[in-house]
């Protein structure tokens, strides 16, 4: 292995087999490209560039795993990976001190190679110089095709039969391939990230990151990191064991390379950056594969705040791209709380996924119900009641009774008629979430104190912020949220009223038309 070490001027041969390194001169490729003074040096590539440019392409970082992971041992015959790392306009410091971090902190039999992808940045010579480095290939895009299509690119011409994808501003840590590679071995249908470290964007300190953590999102496909389930918390006793993820991050992972042949690589249509590791990782888990943090192993990222790239259509209408492929391939029935969550997402072009559904038929893959029992049970889905019916009471019914000389709605109950299938319009109600209404007017508690005994309540206008207006259906009875008082059918008028379970007058049948 390459030990930290080496230092940089070493690098003008392999250290391990000597053979010389067609000349890489680390220090001209570096300082071509430093800041000019007084230049901000967020502006480029919004992370600190002056505090990269300071540090050794083969600074030493400190172990972050766990006590108990040096002493676990790997199998003699792991194979051999392609890393592939795509980029566009990487600060030159940042991306060969990822390129040296993989050299110097894997076993050499390990990296079959590693296979820059240079999404058309400004400068061809960013990638081309490094191919100085043994094992260090460089493929150019002629035009920018995002960071998606860039990584297909690079699988393609890969030559091991596993592969190791890792984001152009990484280092990575002691030991970090072999747990993956082992669990890849074991099983080709496992599909592994790391623990993700952080770089300080500021000062590029190495920072640990929790190891209790995992992938997760919510509704509008947003990515965030969330504590693994308490019940597997309690049940973890080894903490060198994988972690199953919903999703994963989407940067560094390794997956077999047949298998990720297999399952359609990457959906080609999706553009820049954004979305490609949801639809990867759906596919994978409900395909028959899974994911998971292995957490013995563990790599540096520098995450930062803001884009420093630009987008050609736009970063939302990229994202929203991305994402309503996506959902239109594998959320099925539930992509409508995708849009639900994203109303922005309704109606914007995506182009044509009939191959990308055609292919899921194929490899005949589990439903997102499936997913969603089996993978990511904590991913809840949005109540919603919309239960359009009468509300009785007796032989009567709550019915809308037009509108005063003040022009107020009037509200109160009368003798059923028709049937709850084809009730009058005036007995017909809407339940939708929290709102029980009419046409546009709402079941209202004029008064909403909880000090208060109870309150009137009428028809108003409807307006979904207003708390006046929100209900819940406990029981047979119908609760105003904000009081916690029951509608009750007093004489005279509707109001609200401390709740009784015995209360007659509060007993509700909300009886459906369908
Ligand atoms: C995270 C992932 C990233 C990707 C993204 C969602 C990690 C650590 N990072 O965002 O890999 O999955 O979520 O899409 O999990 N790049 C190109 N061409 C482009 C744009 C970007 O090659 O047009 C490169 C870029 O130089 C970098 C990589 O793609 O090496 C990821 O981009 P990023 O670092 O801006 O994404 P990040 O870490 O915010
Ligand atoms: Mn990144």
């Amino acid at each position: 292995p390459y030990g930290q070490r080496f230092k940089s001027r070493l690098l003008t041969s392999d250290p391990v087999t000597g053979t010389p390194s067609k000349g890489f001169d680390e220090k001209a490729y570096l300082s071509a490209k430093q800041l000019k003074p007084g230049e901000d040096p967020y502006r480029q590539h919004a992370f600190n560039q002056l505090e990269s440019d300071k540090l050794s392409p083969d600074r030493p970082i400190r172990d972050t795993r766990h006590y108990s992971c040096p002493s676990m041992s790997y199998s003699l015959d792991l194979p051999a990976t392609s890393v592939i790392i795509t980029f566009h306009n990487e600060a030159r410091s940042t991306l060969l001190r990822t390129v040296k971090s993989v050299l110097n902190r894997t076993p050499a039999s390990l990296i079959q190679e590693i296979i820059l992808v240079d999404d058309f940045s400004s400068d061809p010579e960013d990638c081309l110089l490094l191919t100085r480095i043994p094992k260090v290939k460089c493929l150019r895009n002629d035009r920018r095709e995002g960071l998606i299509r860039s990584r297909v690119r690079g699988a393609d011409v890969a030559a091991a039969a596993i592969l190791t994808f890792l984001d152009s501003h990484c280092e990575v840590n002691t030991e970090w391939l072999q747990p993956m590679l082992q669990r890849v071995k074991e099983d080709h249908t496992r599909v592994v990230s790391p623990i993700i470290d952080v770089i300080s964007l500021d000062n590029f300190a190495y920072l640990a990151a929790s190891a209790d953590l995992r992938g997760g999102f919510d509704w509008s496909l947003h990515f965030k990191w969330e504590q693994i389930p308490l019940e597997q918390k309690i049940t973890r006793t080894d903490p060198t064991r994988p972690i199953r993820t919903p999703v994963i991050a989407g940067g560094i992972f390794v997956i077999d390379k047949a298998w990720f042949n297999h399952l359609g690589k990457y959906d080609a249509q999706m553009d820049i950056w954004g979305g490609e590791n949801f639809e990867l990782s759906f596919r994978v888990w409900m395909c028959g594969g899974s994911l998971e943090i292995v957490p013995c192993s563990r790599v540096g990222h520098v995450f930062r705040k803001r884009h420093p790239y630009n987008f050609p259509e736009g970063n939302a209408l990229t994202y929203i791209r991305n994402t309503k492929r996506t959902a239109e391939v594998w959320m099925d029935e539930y992509k409508q709380y995708y849009y639900e969550a994203r109303p922005s997402a309704i109606g914007k072009a995506f182009g044509s996924v009939a191959t990308r559904i055609e292919q899921r038929k194929k490899m005949n893959c589990k439903s997102f119900r499936w997913y969603l029992e089996n993978v990511y049970p904590e991913l809840t889905v949005p109540v919603k009641e919309v239960l359009p019916g009468i509300i009785k009471q007796g032989v009567n019914c709550l019915e809308s009774q037009g509108q005063n000389t003040a022009g107020d709605f009037l509200l109160g109950m009368g003798i059923c008629r028709g049937s709850a299938k084809s009730p009058p319009p005036a007995q017909a109600w809407l339940f939708t979430d929290h709102l029980i209404q009419q046409q546009g007017k709402c079941l209202a508690a004029t008064s909403t104190l909880m000090s208060s005994p109870g309150s009137p309540v009428t028809l108003q206008v409807c307006n979904p912020r207003e708390g006046k207006q929100k209900w819940r259906r406990k029981g047979t009875s119908i609760q105003h949220s904000v009081s916690g008082l029951c509608l009750e059918n007093k004489p005279g008028q509707l109001a609200t009223s401390k709740c009784q379970a015995d209360a007659q007058a509060q007993q509700w049948q909300l009886l459906p038309h369908t």
